[in-house]
């Protein structure tokens, strides 16, 4: 399918090969291929933006891992880590990158510390975010399967800016959120700003 391969010291030593089966025990098919679009399309704006490929490809490979994790299995995670009783009025949406990370690790050793945080960050953004962390979290938006028109947009103004294709993609996540009336996480309105501000610097 692929003809490449991650250096095991970013992998938990394990072939990318192994890494997809483990994935599979997770997610179900369509999930696990969205999986692998996101890993493509991480791997060639990484290319295009000066990121490292490997990082990006990974990242965007593993980011939904736990998207399939029993809420039950979540909330018990944020009480025994402490991660506050606030990220417990969110579902998840929110937590499967920023709690997901936990189970990726437990059950996979991966651990570079970039890939983790690209996973973590790729729902809400960060304030901080670095530019590994925007391809994946605009990788997840622009692969090939969304065929939206804010998602195509997002696709365009991707081929010029990175910070732009962001904020098309973080303008959009919140417009739904508010049109549904959920909870916003902070993060995802802090994010919004930095780039606000990143883009008219
Ligand atoms: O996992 P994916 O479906 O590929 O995409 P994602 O990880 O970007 O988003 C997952 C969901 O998370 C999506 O339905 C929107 C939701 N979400 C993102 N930011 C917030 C949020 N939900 C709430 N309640 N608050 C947020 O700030
Ligand atoms: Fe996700
Ligand atoms: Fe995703």
């Amino acid at each position: 399918m692929n003809d490449y391969e991650y250096p095991l010291n970013m992998t938990g030593g394990h072939t990318r090969t192994q890494l997809l089966a483990l994935m599979h025990q997770r997610l179900d098919d369509a999930r696990f291929d969205h999986c692998v679009r996101v890993e493509q399309t991480s791997r060639e704006l990484a290319a295009q933006y000066g990121v490292d490929v490997d990082q990006a490809g990974l990242a965007g490979l593993l980011h939904d891992y736990a998207k399939q994790v029993a809420p039950a299995d979540f909330e018990r995670v944020i009480k025994v880590q402490g991660l506050g009783t606030e990220l417990l009025q969110y579902n998840r949406g929110v937590w499967h990158g920023m709690v997901g990370v936990w189970f990726l690790q437990a059950e996979t050793g991966v651990s570079d510390p970039a890939v983790l945080q690209a996973i973590r960050r790729h729902t809400t953004g960060d304030p901080e975010m670095t530019k590994l962390d925007m391809v994946v979290f605009l990788a997840d938006f622009i692969e090939p399967a969304r065929e939206l028109d804010v998602e195509k947009k997002a696709r365009h103004v991707a081929k010029k800016s990175l910070t732009a294709a962001c904020l098309v993609e973080l303008q959009s996540t919140l417009s739904f959120l508010v049109s549904k009336g959920a909870r916003i996480h902070p993060l995802t309105l802090a994010t919004y700003n930095a780039l606000v501000a990143r883009k008219t610097k």
